[in-house]
Parts: structure tokens; C-alpha cells; sequence
């Protein structure tokens, strides 16, 4: 169902917190080469825990993360803009959260782009309200961006709960989607150019009627390891 029940959310939400608490823990002790490395240690901390994944945990480095929005971890040595997208199930209620890191120094250029994508979720973030129609936040987002919107590919989100992707659909051409108190949705711009980098900040959030209130709430300041 896209409205959630006081329950649905409490497990969404503390999905959410478990899933805040083992990014805190990547960042906290940051010792990993690889994706697999990385992708097998929240893997492991998700099970230590006794939960399931949401879904398979994304770790994507480097210039293939501006090849492919969901591709498989690889043992790519981690390097640059690396995007970490995983959550967990409470009860069989996913989250779902992305930060992308930055392993190395970046540069004065590196950091603007992350701040393109950051701006373009908080714009979305803005329209969002019960009763706002979905597309007008993906409108927001996107226009945001400018001239860098073209490597926007994807929608701005969708809607979470038993399934990963559930209705609505946030997208400019989704007319008829309209956000609904108490619907728990994503907000997650990126941008992506190919063989180069890929960028993506993602939260779970529930609807309400003065706006979207942030269950997944882990920095979204750019992390450098
Ligand atoms: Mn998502």
C-alpha cells in the first residue's frame, strides 16, 4: 500500500537508524581496497544484527559509477566518488539510502558537482508536501541542476515499504502521481557521466503535510577517507 500505517513506519524508521548506524560505521574505520571488501562488510553487519538486506548492497567506484545507476560490486580498487547504496528490513519494511564518499582528495571542481547533486535533493525536498503533485519535486530537482541535469538519468525517487520500489513514481512525466500523508518515499538526484564519476544522495522520508521528515539521517556532507 503506498499510505503507511503507524506501525510500517516505525519499522521503516528503524530500518533507517540501523541503516545510519552502519554508515557510521564504514566512515568511522575506513579501511577498506575495494568494493567487495566494502560491500561484504555491511553484508556482514546487516547479518551480525540479525536482519535482511532491502536489496543487495551498490558500492560502485570511480568512472564505473558513472557508467551504470545499479551495477554489481566488482573488486575494483576504491578511488574518488564511490556510491554506497544499501538498506535493511524490519519486519519486511525496507530502507533505503545512498551516500557517495570521496576516497583520495577532491578537487575544488570535485566539489561542486557534489553540491550540484545535494542542492538538486534539497530542491526536491522543498516542493515535496501531502498534496504537492509528485512530478512538480522532480521538476525542482532537475531544474536545479542546469546544464548539468542531462546526466540526471533516472527518476528523483519512488515510494518504499514491503517492496524496494513501490508507488509513487517521482518524475517530471508522472503526472498523476501527488504525494499523500503518510507515504514513505526517496528522494535521490544523481549525476552520472560516463567514464568519469558517478554522484548519488539518497533518504527515506515520510510524508506529512507541512513537508518530507527525514527517517535516514546520516550526513550528507561530503565524506573524504
Ligand atoms: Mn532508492
Amino acid at each position: 500500500m503506498r499510505i503507511k500505517n503507524t506501525y510500517e513506519i516505525e519499522c521503516i524508521a528503524r530500518a533507517c537508524a540501523i541503516t545510519d548506524e552502519i554508515f557510521s560505521g564504514i566512515i568511522q574505520d575506513f579501511c577498506f581496497t575495494t568494493e567487495r571488501e566494502l560491500a561484504l562488510y555491511i553484508r556482514r553487519e546487516i547479518k551480525r544484527r540479525g536482519l535482511r538486506e532491502a536489496f543487495p548492497p551498490i558500492v560502485s567506484s570511480g568512472s564505473r559509477a558513472g557508467d551504470e545507476i545499479h551495477p554489481k560490486y566488482t573488486d575494483a580498487v576504491l578511488e574518488g566518488f564511490v556510491i554506497l547504496d544499501f538498506g535493511v528490513r524490519v519486519d519486511g519494511y525496507c530502507s533505503d539510502m545512498t551516500r557517495t564518499v570521496f576516497v583520495g582528495t577532491p578537487t575544488v571542481k570535485d566539489r561542486a558537482l557534489y553540491a550540484v547533486v545535494l542542492d538538486a535533493k534539497r530542491s526536491g525536498e522543498r516542493v515535496a508536501r501531502a498534496g504537492v503533485s509528485c512530478a512538480a519535486a522532480d521538476a525542482a530537482a532537475r531544474d536545479s541542476m542546469g546544464a548539468y541535469k542531462k546526466y540526471f538519468i533516472h527518476t528523483l525517487g519512488h515510494g518504499v515499504g514491503r517492496r524496494i520500489h513501490e508507488q509513487p513514481i517521482i518524475f517530471h512525466k508522472r503526472t498523476e502521481s501527488v504525494f499523500l500523508e503518510n507515504m514513505v518515499v526517496t528522494i535521490e538526484p544523481g549525476i552520472y557521466i560516463p567514464k568519469k564519476l558517478g554522484i548519488r544522495i539518497e533518504d527515506t522520508y515520510v510524508v506529512t503535510q507541512k513537508g518530507l521528515k527525514a527517517l535516514s539521517k546520516s550526513t550528507q556532507s561530503l565524506v573524504v577517507l
